[in-house]
């Protein structure tokens, strides 16, 4: 099939559009289709694991490059271990060469040199829509990126259509432990992100705060503090990836995807793991 031929999305057009997967000039449609960079969590909460599931739940195509492998479970994490700069490099070329990106979520990267060839590569992603999750501490409260890794984070963040960090990542980046949610926004959109989206609606907080160099806004809504909370992070910028693919604005994939993460959250599978338990962003039947 012609790449050419192919189109994102769109919708069917009634008695004369028969094929919803075929547009009125005859050519296929496609799905939006989006790429995360991260780290596979074993527990399959969080990290790559969530982000796929977060994708299906918000109706486009997943694409993954690891970054590190997580040996680690709902309480905690036994080992972390990176993955060779080239062989993220060479995961991401493969999808390049071969696929359409409607756009790209970075989470955990696992060493200064992945975050250093995400980076580069990003060079061949110039205006595709990059969601930067600052991934620093895993929801059990265990940290899996070391303090010489925040420079290369905080880069990555700066180069961020959206980035999503929660309070404590946004500070650490930051590196002031005492800003408030607002300034800790501000703190990011420094860093050159285009908008920020600190945190907050799927933890104790209840309240994301986005922020644009035109806008501010508190994304509120249902709150489940005792919810279950691991992935909940990634669900939520896999969200928001998925909903700049399929053409949101920034501060309405920021809506969406806090109440994707949110309901997650509610349904999150407590009868599973010894920590905070996996969120649920698909609906399992139980
Ligand atoms: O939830 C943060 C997170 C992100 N990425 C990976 C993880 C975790 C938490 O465990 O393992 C790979």
């Amino acid at each position: 099939m012609d790449a050419t031929r192919l189109r994102p999305g769109g919708h069917a057009d009634g008695a004369r559009q028969p094929d919803p997967a075929v547009a009125g000039d005859g050519s296929e449609r496609r799905p939006p289709t989006v790429l995360t960079i991260a780290g596979s969590d074993a527990s399959g909460g969080a990290g790559i694991q969530a982000d796929v599931k977060a994708f299906a739940a918000c109706g486009v195509y997943g694409m993954t490059a690891v970054t590190a492998i997580v040996a680690g479970g709902t309480a905690g994490v036994r080992r972390v271990q990176p993955l060779p700069a080239d062989l993220v490099c060479d995961q991401v070329e493969a999808i390049l060469d071969d696929l359409p990106v409607d756009a790209v979520k970075v989470g955990f990267v696992g060493s200064v040199e992945n975050a250093q060839a995400i980076l580069r590569l990003l060079d061949r992603l110039a205006g595709t829509p990059l969601v930067v999750d600052p991934v620093v501490v895993a929801e059990s409260g265990a940290r899996l990126l070391p303090p010489s890794g925040l420079t290369a984070v905080s880069t990555l963040a700066g180069r961020a259509t959206v980035a999503t960090p929660n309070l404590t990542e946004a500070r650490a980046l930051a590196g002031d432990e005492a800003l408030d949610p607002d300034e800790a926004a501000a703190s990011v959109l420094a860093l050159g992100a285009a908008a920020v989206v600190v945190t907050g609606g799927h933890d104790s907080r209840g309240t994301d705060v986005y922020l644009d160099r035109a806008d501010s806004r508190r994304l509120t809504g249902r709150h489940w503090p005792d919810g279950a909370a691991h992935g909940s992070g990634c669900t939520h910028s896999a969200a928001l990836a998925a909903r700049l693919a399929h053409g949101d604005t920034p501060a309405e994939a920021a809506r969406i995807a806090r109440r994707v993460a949110g309901h997650a959250v509610r349904r999150g599978l407590r009868s599973l793991g010894a920590g905070p338990a996996p969120v649920d962003a698909i609906g399992l039947p139980r």
